[in-house]
């Protein structure tokens, strides 16, 4: 599995909270329907045995249809599942320890709130960095905003590709033209929709403007 920037355009990240009790492989369906390039399995609420379950059918899910599936924090888990990666915060696990669980070939996403912290994820060996948040967002309570200057300086100081997450909607994703991203990361702007599939497909559209445009 590579870390191809391309499949970073639309990243998807599941949070049953904002399902009204709808089963989260059906949304995760239609969200891949319309057009979700890369997807990670971050459910806060779920035990370990739970989440271990859940990541089974939403892993196949995603084989499905071609789109790497990340698990969120756990790094064993992604290991024993087989998961085409994870993604770390800065309380998680490092990059470093998570490369040499995973090996060479899986797929490792840091989150960076700072030049440092981008340079040291890059030195550590993740392939990817989430940045943010970049617009207002109920989503994570403790999220701090992150002003577009300074995404745009972690774009331009490292060589792997930068995602941003955070409020991003459909209204604001084309404020991040130019910032120098190669693809928005969000959890309401789909899974918070009534149509997952045509707000996915909608925001795909938007996002190929963002980052290409
Ligand atoms: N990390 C920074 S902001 C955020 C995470 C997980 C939440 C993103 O959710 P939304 O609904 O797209 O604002
Ligand atoms: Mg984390």
């Amino acid at each position: 599995m590579n870390c191809d920037k391309k499949n970073l355009l639309l990243y998807a990240v599941t949070d049953r909270s904002w399902l009204d009790g709808q089963p989260l492989s059906r949304q995760v369906e239609r969200a891949l329907q319309g057009g979700v390039s890369f997807l990670q399995l971050r459910e806060k609420e779920l035990n370990r045995e739970e989440f271990y379950e859940e990541a089974k059918v939403i892993q196949a899910l995603c084989r499905k249809y071609h789109v790497p599936f990340i698990i969120n924090d756990d790094v064993e888990l992604a290991v024993k599942i087989g998961a085409d990666g994870v993604h770390v915060g800065q309380n998680d696990m490092a990059a470093r320890a998570a490369r040499e669980k995973l090996g060479p070939d899986r797929i490792i996403g840091v989150s960076a709130r700072t030049v440092e912290e981008a340079l040291e994820a890059q030195r550590q060996g993740a392939d990817y960095l989430g940045a943010g948040a970049v617009f207002h967002t109920g989503t994570k309570k403790d999220a701090v905003g992150m002003d577009h200057r300074v995404l745009r300086e972690i774009c331009g100081a490292v060589q792997i590709p930068v995602v941003a997450i955070g409020g991003v909607t459909r209204e604001n994703i084309l404020q991040l033209k130019g910032t120098g991203i190669s693809g928005v990361a969000v959890i309401s702007a789909i899974f918070a929709q009534k149509d997952t599939e045509a707000a996915a497909r909608e925001l795909r559209a938007l996002a190929e403007e963002a980052v290409n445009g």
